[in-house]
């Protein structure tokens, strides 16, 4: 089975680190993971430069424009059937031109066509809900500042982005696609494992939340609370010691399961018989 993943998120929305996770939990053996790795095709060095950072609970470094990982194909197999994945890890600023300039490369136009499953990374720490020009200082309401301080990527609400660039995934499709939604960083709610990642969407996204529910003809979605690095970086002395690495994983999902298998998600998009 073939799969064309494609991956979107602002910046620091999380989208290296899953993959870095994903890359480790598909070699070892220790820990049993939905799929493991057949093959790969694409730039090796970058995956294992990845996993060490992830390993030693480095700073990764930003995906910067030019420096994309635009083909990486993940050979996997539950045991049974194998899924040829491609898993591109572009940077977040790439969305954010996107969003800003409504203009995008022929490449990318490509990818999006031929993609099965859109892979959407949020980081909790980084919704922004809109403000209110009434609660703005009034020396600083005239409308000749209001328009020149405006970077609509900064200062739009994070849901109207997702909305706006999952409409152009709609416009590009035109046909039914499966969607998943990963709320990246979930370590940092309280009570996290408790906590239902599609209720978190619906009261923290509500037009988001919206959005899915009133296209679900058009689009599949299942939610995921994430934590692919299992803490914060400051966390280090803590997430060191964790004898097995993979067992920081953190992976909640609509049905408030909780596991360490970041490949769960992978094949449960993947699915021939999605339902919804
Ligand atoms: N607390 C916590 N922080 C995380 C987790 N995963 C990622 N982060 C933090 O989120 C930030 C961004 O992570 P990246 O994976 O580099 O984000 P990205 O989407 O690849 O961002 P760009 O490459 O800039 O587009 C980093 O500073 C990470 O430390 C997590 O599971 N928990
Ligand atoms: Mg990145």
């Amino acid at each position: 089975m073939n799969k064309n993943f494609f991956i979107m998120g602002a910046p620091n929305a999380g989208k290296s680190t899953y993959l870095a996770a994903l890359w480790h939990s598909i070699n070892q053996k220790n820990i049993s993971t939905s799929l493991t790795l057949k093959k790969m095709t694409g730039d090796l060095q970058y995956l294992y430069q990845l996993e060490h950072k992830w390993l030693e609970i480095e700073q990764l470094e930003r995906t910067v424009i030019g420096q994309e990982k635009m083909q990486l194909i993940l050979l996997l197999t539950d045991g049974e059937c194998d899924l040829n994945l491609e898993f591109p890890d572009l940077s977040g600023e790439t969305f954010q031109n996107i969003y800003e300039t409504r203009e995008l490369t022929v490449e990318l136009y490509e990818k999006i066509s031929k993609a099965d499953v859109i892979l959407y990374f949020i980081n909790i720490e980084n919704i922004f809900p809109a403000e209110l020009i009434s609660k703005l200082p009034s020396e600083l309401r005239t409308e000749e500042n209001l328009l020149k301080s405006r970077k609509p990527s900064e200062h739009d609400p994070t849901q109207v982005q997702v909305i706006d660039l999952l409409q152009i995934i709609l416009e590009i499709k035109r046909e039914p696609i499966q969607l998943g939604i990963i709320l990246s960083a979930w370590d940092l709610l309280e009570n996290n494992e408790s906590v239902n990642p599609k209720k978190f969407l619906k009261e923290k996204m509500s037009m988001l939340w919206q959005f899915i529910e009133s296209n679900n003809k058009k689009i599949f979605t299942k939610v995921w609370g994430v934590s692919a690095l299992g803490g914060k970086i400051e966390d280090v002395d803590r997430l060191l010691s964790i004898e097995e690495p993979i067992n920081r994983i953190k992976v909640v999902n609509e049905a408030n399961m909780v596991s360490q298998d970041v490949t769960s998600i992978i094949s449960e998009l993947s699915g021939e018989l999605y339902d919804n």
